[in-house]
């Protein structure tokens, strides 16, 4: 068992049964132009998120670790697109109209799709889902299980909605899962802190809520070649 400094109390993990979960780091929400600037946010907050979120991503991929990706989005026909959610805002721009990086939030779509920053490799699987939770009408509960996955480490955007929403489903599902709060974003900051004290209040309600840094000084105890060539520049 490895043991990384955090809040409420250490998180421990094994990496054998640890996944790292990237959430929806896709240019929809990231850049502007797409889902998120559309519902009237400034996109510049989330990208702060990206560097540490590599970082961790290119250690949790030389350690050997799990990973696993998802993406926010609707099928072309937008046939899995409940009214309610394609009224909500009464936006200018509905999900599935035409912009600058493809029709919003529409798999296939260039917008739709992960940065390049930490953008998956083979072997790491992309759960596409069609609502904010990861768990919600996929299968990524099965595959984690199916892993023997206990512990879960959240990377993604944004923090107060489809992070925590995913941590909630997660921790209702039996998971430990411990949030890098360096490595997710929000549109308002005032969210990011919000959020990330509900996650660890009450003795870890929801979760664990640690940081890049000391999520790797742990890791690092086990793979430390694997953490230095992370943080070497590129
Ligand atoms: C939002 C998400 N904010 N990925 N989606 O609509 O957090």
């Amino acid at each position: 068992m490895l043991s990384a400094k955090a809040e409420p109390y250490d998180f421990e993990f094994d990496p054998k049964t640890t996944a790292l979960v990237m959430i929806d780091f896709q240019r929809d929400f990231v850049y502007p132009g797409g889902f998120g600037e559309s519902l009237g946010n400034d996109t510049s907050f989330l990208l702060k998120a990206l560097p540490p979120a590599e970082r961790v991503l290119k250690a949790c991929r030389a350690a050997g670790l799990f990973i696993i990706h998802t993406r926010e989005g609707h099928r072309a026909d937008l046939s899995d697109l409940p009214a309610a959610k394609y009224e909500r805002g009464r936006p200018k721009i509905h999900i599935g109209d035409p912009g600058p990086m493809g029709r919003l939030l529409v798999r296939g779509e260039y917008g739709h799709d992960i940065v390049d920053e930490v953008y998956p490799i083979a072997g790491e699987p992309i759960i596409d889902k069609p609502g904010k939770g990861a768990f919600y009408a996929t299968d990524l509960d099965s595959i984690l299980k199916n892993r023997g996955t206990r512990q879960l480490i959240v990377c993604g955007v944004t923090t107060e909605v489809c992070v925590q929403t995913s941590v909630r489903e997660a921790n209702d599902r039996g998971y430990d899962a411990c949030v890098l709060e360096d490595c997710v974003g929000s549109y308002f900051p005032e969210f990011q802190k919000a959020a990330l004290d509900m996650v660890k209040a009450q003795g870890g309600i929801f979760g664990f809520v640690s940081d890049s840094t000391r999520f790797l000084d742990a890791l690092g105890k086990q793979f430390p070649a694997a953490v230095s060539a992370a943080a070497a520049p590129a």
